[in-house]
């Protein structure tokens, strides 16, 4: 089933720079850090050496950041911030098979879920958040809710540019400007989107980007001159991040990990649940906070669907990112690769069945076999902790209560998703979730207009609709 033709999109359209710089104060400039070297994790090879900041250029940066927001951006009328919103969204669209193939030589997604998910995603955020800004009146929060100040935002690798649309777009049509650190290992789309906010003439100083590890993300949310903090990453480094702004008087929201139940009743479309198992697991390698890591399925039907599963995931193209036709691309590092490893291994060793697609491999690069275990039980690791990767866990319930009880047997809560022809039950169990995103006979859809956020570890606060603006917003 492997002999197909190779469709690789080309990798010059990337317009790929040996070195990228940050940017502070409407300026590209060398940073005060050791560079970090971008790898391609398809390959192995260096894609790019990229400025790092100090925390002196963190300092500068929150200043930038400070003079904007009280010299234009927080005075300026939300009808002109809109337009600007407008501008940066048309442009990620122009450039958009640009950022796609960069995207996907920096993380490892596959082209065509940088092409058809992240990028358009991230241009839908920018056009939706652009018909806030002079609207926010009618938001519900008063006729003049006012902005907060700097926001100092910090994101992960698995969604480089669309994780920045998130956090940028509601924040400056609220009238905030921005610091945010980028992943260390994927900073280049942000770096292009610091170009893109030149294009548009953004005013200097409302949006810097920089680049650096953990420590740059530890300085920039310590730092006293910002005034809202919001960051996306793991549930160890959030809880840091609360500890560290605890007192402070900032804002804070955070987006942390998940263990999303995907709970296949025994009267679902089997057919149409397979696609969203698949779907929910493996999109992007299963670098995602919100994938069905869990499938819970109903005794009855088990083995059937099983077998369905196993024969649609030997179907799935695991390979070259760029390849067009590839369905799942390279780990993003080789330490995420190694935690993919270690926590696979401790399922054999506590029992569960692993069954692995025998898909073969590209030789460099990190990557990983599609993986179902069976036979899992809730004790498990696998059954308890976040995998990040292309890792399936199945659970089985005899009864809806069931079901549910062991869907939130987990410390997190972002999101769930119930297969079942039966709408009442959707009603009752969506519910009884305790899960920020409750999804009904389909998985990972993603709206602008709808709020997305966890509960319990999986942190508070909502992104993306009305009550994504709260969180820039004092009302
Ligand atoms: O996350 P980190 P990592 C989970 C997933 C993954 C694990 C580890 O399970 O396997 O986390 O990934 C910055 N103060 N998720 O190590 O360290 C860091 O530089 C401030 C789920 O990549 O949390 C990066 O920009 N910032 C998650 C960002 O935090 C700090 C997505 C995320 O890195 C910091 C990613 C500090 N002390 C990982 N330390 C999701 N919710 O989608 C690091 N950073």
């Amino acid at each position: 089933p492997w002999e197909y033709a190779p469709a690789p999109e080309s990798r010059e359209i990337a317009n790929l720079k040996p070195s990228y710089r940050m940017f502070v104060d409407g300026e590209f400039v060398d940073g005060g850090g050791e560079p970090l070297k971008s790898i391609n994790p398809a390959t192995e090879e260096l894609l790019a050496e990229v400025s790092s900041a100090s925390e002196s250029d963190v300092d500068t940066a929150v200043r930038a950041a400070r003079r904007a927001f009280d010299g234009t951006w927080s005075t300026m009328p939300g009808r002109e911030r809109a337009k600007y919103l407008f501008r940066i969204a048309r442009l990620i669209q122009e450039r958009a098979r640009e950022l796609a193939v960069l995207e996907s030589l920096d993380n490892g997604k596959p082209i065509k879920e940088s092409r058809d998910a992240d990028i358009p995603t991230a241009a839908a955020h920018f056009f939706h958040h652009a018909g806030w800004a002079d609207k926010l009146g009618y938001a519900g929060y008063g006729p003049d809710p006012r902005p907060l100040g700097v926001a100092g935002q910090v994101i992960p690798w698995n969604f480089p540019l669309l994780m920045l649309a998130w956090k940028i777009a509601p924040a400056l049509a609220c009238g905030n400007t921005v610091v945010l650190k980028p992943a260390e290992t994927t900073p280049l789309t942000a770096l292009v989107f610091a170009e893109i906010c030149q294009q548009a003439g953004l005013p200097p100083g409302v949006v810097n980007i920089l680049p650096g590890a953990g420590d740059i993300g530890a300085a920039l949310v310590a730092h006293p001159g910002v005034d809202k903090v919001a960051f996306t990453g793991s549930t160890e480094v959030g809880k840091q991040i609360q500890r560290s702004v605890a007192g402070s008087g900032k804002k804070l929201t955070l987006e942390l990990g998940g263990k999303a139940a995907n709970i296949v009743f025994d009267d679902a479309p089997l057919d149409q649940a397979v696609e969203g198992i698949v779907n929910g697991i493996f999109f992007n390698q299963g670098h995602v906070c919100c994938a069905g890591s869990r499938l819970l399925v109903q005794e009855s039907i088990a083995d059937e669907l099983l077998e369905k599963l196993r024969i649609r995931v030997r179907t799935l193209r695991v390979g070259d990112p760029l390849d067009k036709n590839t369905d799942v691309g390279a780990i993003n590092s080789a330490e995420q690769l190694g935690k993919i490893t270690e926590l696979a291994a401790s399922g054999d060793a506590e029992g569960a069945e692993r069954w692995t697609s025998p898909c073969p491999l590209p030789e460099k690069g990190f990557f990983f076999s599609p993986t179902v275990f069976s036979g899992v039980h809730q004790s498990m690791r696998i059954a308890r902790e976040e995998i990040f990767g292309p890792v399936l866990s199945v659970l089985t319930f005899r009864t809806p209560a069931e079901a549910i009880a062991k869907a939130n047997n987990t410390p997190y809560g972002l999101s769930a998703g119930i297969w079942t022809e039966k709408g009442s039950r959707i009603l009752w169990a969506a519910q009884q979730l305790r899960a920020g995103v409750v999804w009904a006979n389909t998985f990972n859809r993603f709206d602008p207009t709808a709020p997305f956020g966890g509960y319990q570890e999986s942190g508070f606060g909502r992104e993306g609709g009305r009550a994504g603006l709260e969180a820039y917003l004092d009302v």
